[in-house]
């Protein structure tokens, strides 16, 4: 339909940007069962931290949600933030069971890098168009890439299948397109100057996700 067009136009023209933060060697090497264990874990100690600046983020959209004059999408948005706090939990126990200390782990540049990128997108000034199509990227990258490691053909070394269950799941799938909705109609009633954001704030989580890839591969 018509609402779709404007996702689907951006996935167009930066497909290849798409697919090099969805198929990074990173994460093929998982799929293909020759992931490096230090790069994986290196990953699981900066993702924690991601996800520790995520929750003020998408706090951030939810409150967006709720000053909207109609606000339907804001049960999708509250289960979004509702599940962080599991999610967090459950680097926690990943840490345990792979020997990572969370506690003595610092951010390297590409996580900082992001964690500016989303501080600046947590502004009130930023519309709620623009910052649920962050949103909206942000997690459809992890739901694409971790779910190409439990397509058919995989060979995903079994410890990390649960990892790859978390964003690969057809649960997390369907969320990820009840927000890919919630963009498609919030962009139809954007003005043009949001949605041209939108579409840079698009591009630049696809480049932050790429280097955020980078940077657990290998140490720099
Ligand atoms: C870097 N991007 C990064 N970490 C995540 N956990 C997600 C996306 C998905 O929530």
């Amino acid at each position: 339909g018509v609402e779709a067009s404007t996702t689907a136009a951006w996935m167009e023209r930066h497909r290849q940007m798409y697919e090099r933060a969805t198929r990074h060697p990173f994460t093929v090497s998982i799929r293909d069962g020759t992931i490096d264990l230090s790069a994986f874990k290196r990953w699981l100690s900066q993702d924690y931290l991601f996800v520790r600046e995520f929750v003020a983020f998408v706090a951030s959209v939810l409150l967006k949600c709720c000053k909207q004059e109609d606000s339907l999408d804001m049960e999708i948005i509250l289960g979004g933030v509702a599940s962080l706090s599991d999610e967090l939990s459950w680097f926690k126990n990943e840490a345990v069971k792979w020997d990572v200390d969370l506690a003595s782990v610092p951010p390297l540049k590409s996580n900082l890098e992001y964690h500016r990128f989303l501080g600046s997108l947590t502004e009130p000034e930023i519309s709620y168009a623009v910052a649920v199509t962050t949103f909206w990227i942000i997690e459809t990258v992890y739901q694409d890439s971790f779910g190409f490691c439990i397509e058919e053909g995989n060979k995903t070394p079994p410890e990390l299948l649960g990892t790859c269950q978390r964003w690969g799941s057809a649960e997390f799938k369907q969320y990820c397109q009840s927000l890919h909705r919630i963009v498609d109609h919030s962009l139809a009633n954007a003005p043009a100057d949001a949605v041209k954001s939108a579409e840079e704030a698009f591009v630049r989580v696809l480049e932050l996700e790429i280097g955020f890839w980078e940077m657990s591969s290998s140490q720099s």
